[in-house]
């Protein structure tokens, strides 16, 4: 039998860098046809990725296997049943292993790029509890809830799908489940940048070309361009993640000419050649 030293050396690490979650949601279904196609079904495949569904329904007794019920106080809607969820997450939990359950909530901290990576280097497997209905009955978030996550200031129907926004942005930080490394390669070329445009062939298409630098096959020149058109993006509609991004000097000259170039059109009265950027 023959090894390649280097895997044997990465061997005790390679623990470290799978993603794991156990789901809690009385929709399994709605997961399995995001999980079973393209990268994520790949990256399941290759024992990268490893998501498990627990559905509360299971975790009932009653005949009805009810999982919601009508909230104390009265109001509009039903409410999720404690029991079920904390049936279910002991049932996870069976195997002794430390967990990070986070619960989907309208509630929670906004979900950011910095969150997944800080997800996709956790240990521990990750416990997500979704919620239906007009919540979850709030002795689950008081004592088995570690994080609450919203992903965003606007109303969904339930957790399911911001679950799977977590799962989708996690799971490809994982080192190995896209294809090569070179998209995480050019996400550190832009980090914190909008991306450069994207063309494919053909380089005409009614009239409208692909610029001529892409085609010169002029390595050097293609990237300085490329960078150039990602700071002109960000400028014209994230200026807010200029702030945040580390620019070499370089960029900075990039900068202060678009910046100039428009300040000088302005005072001509003009529009910009470098605001008709779409
Ligand atoms: C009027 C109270 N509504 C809160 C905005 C009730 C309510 C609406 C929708 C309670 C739960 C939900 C379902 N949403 C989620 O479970 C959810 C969610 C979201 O709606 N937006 C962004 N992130 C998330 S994470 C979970």
């Amino acid at each position: 039998m023959t090894y390649k030293g280097r895997l044997l050396l990465n061997a005790p690490f390679d623990w470290l860098m799978n993603a794991g979650f156990d789901i809690i949601t009385i929709f399994p279904e709605m997961f399995s046809a995001y999980l079973g196609e393209s990268i994520l079904k790949r990256a399941a495949q290759k024992g990268l990725l490893d998501v498990k569904l627990f559905n509360p329904r299971d975790f009932t007794t009653d005949k009805h296997r009810t999982v919601d019920d009508y909230p104390y106080g009265g109001g509009a809607g039903m409410v999720m049943k404690v029991e079920p969820i904390y049936k279910a997450l002991d049932s996870i939990k069976a195997d002794g292993r430390d967990r990070l359950t986070i619960m989907m909530s309208p509630q929670g901290k906004q979900y950011t790029q910095g969150m997944a990576e800080s997800l996709s280097r956790e240990a521990r497997r990750v416990v997500i509890i979704c919620g239906r209905y007009e919540g979850i009955d709030e002795r689950v978030r008081e004592s088995l809830v570690d994080e609450e996550i919203s992903i965003g200031d606007y109303v969904l129907t339930g957790g399911e799908l911001a679950a799977l926004v977590i799962i989708d942005s996690v799971a490809r930080l994982v080192p190995g489940v896209l294809g090569d490394d070179d998209s995480v390669k050019e996400e550190s070329f832009s980090w914190g940048l909008l991306d450069y445009p994207h063309y494919t062939r053909p380089p005409e298409f009614m009239g409208m070309k692909v610029p001529d630098v892409l085609l010169s096959g002029n390595h050097k020149t293609i990237w300085k361009s490329r960078r150039r058109e990602a700071i002109k993006r960000t400028l014209l509609k994230r200026p807010d993640l200029l702030e945040k991004v580390s620019l070499s000097r370089e960029d900075i000259e990039i900068l202060n000419e678009l910046g100039s170039n428009r300040n000088a059109a302005e005072s001509r009265g003009e529009e910009d050649e470098s605001d008709t950027c779409n």
